[in-house]
C-alpha cells in the first residue's frame, strides 16, 4: 500500500470516528429504561434526570411508554419540567458544544389539554454555566392521549461552559409523560467537522511535500 493510499486510507478511518462520536445522542438515559438507583438529587428518582425547581414528582412509570417498559412521569410543577445539567447539584454533566447545530426532540404524551383550542405548550431549554440560557424553543401539542413527538433544531450560542437540558410542559396538575429524549448534532454540523478535519490533513500534506 502506497503512502497516498494510507492517508485516504487514514482520512476515511477519522472521519467515521469523527461521525460516530458526534451523531451521539449527548443525554443520559434518554429512553428512561434505566430504572436503577437515580444519579443526583433525591428528590427526583430518575437515573440521571432530575425536576428542574419546578415542583411536582417525577418517577419512572409503566403507565406509557412509547418504547421499551418505561417512561419519565411528571405530575404537578409549575410547569412538569426535568432536566440534566452539568453537575452543580449531583447531575451528570453532558457534552454540549456551544456552537454546533442540535436537533432536539422528544416525545410526549399528555393526559389532558391545558387549553382545549391552543393546548399544551412544551418547552427546551438548554444553558451554560448558572444563569446562561440560550433561547428556548416552544411548541404547541394539540392532542392528549397519544404519543406526540415534538422537534426542533437550533443553533446554541451559549459559552464553554456547559451544559444543561430541559423540557417542560405547560399541563398543570395533568400527568405528562416523556420518552425518547434526543439531543444531537445535526449531520451539517457533521459535515463541517468532517470538511475542517480533511482540509487540516490536505494541508498537513501539502506541508510535509513543500
Ligand atoms: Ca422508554
Amino acid at each position: 500500500m502506497n503512502k497516498r493510499m494510507l492517508m485516504i486510507v487514514f482520512a476515511l478511518v477519522l472521519a467515521f470516528t469523527v461521525g460516530s462520536v458526534v451523531q451521539a445522542n449527548v443525554l443520559w438515559n434518554s429512553s428512561f429504561e434505566d430504572v436503577s438507583a437515580g444519579v443526583g438529587p433525591p428528590a427526583l428518582p430518575l437515573n440521571y434526570w432530575y425536576l428542574a425547581d419546578r415542583g411536582g414528582t417525577g418517577m419512572f412509570s409503566t403507565d406509557q411508554a412509547h418504547t421499551g417498559d418505561y417512561s419519565a412521569k411528571i405530575v404537578g410543577g409549575v410547569p412538569n419540567s426535568m432536566k440534566q445539567d452539568q453537575g452543580s447539584r449531583g447531575g451528570v454533566k453532558i457534552a454540549l458544544d456551544p456552537l454546533a447545530t442540535y436537533s432536539q426532540s422528544v416525545w410526549v404524551y399528555l393526559t389532558a389539554l391545558a387549553d382545549p383550542i391552543l393546548g399544551t405548550q412544551i418547552y427546551f431549554r438548554a444553558g451554560w454555566g448558572l444563569n446562561g440560557y440560550d433561547a428556548g424553543a416552544t411548541y404547541m401539542v394539540t392532542e392528549a392521549n397519544k404519543w406526540v413527538q415534538v422537534v426542533d433544531t437550533r443553533t446554541f450560542t451559549g459559552n464553554t461552559e456547559c451544559s444543561m437540558w430541559s423540557v417542560r410542559a405547560f399541563s398543570g396538575n395533568d400527568a405528562v409523560y416523556f420518552d425518547d429524549a434526543v439531543l444531537a448534532p445535526e449531520p451539517s454540523s457533521i459535515v463541517g467537522l468532517l470538511t475542517g478535519g480533511l482540509g487540516m490533513l490536505g494541508f498537513a500534506i501539502r506541508r510535509r511535500k513543500a
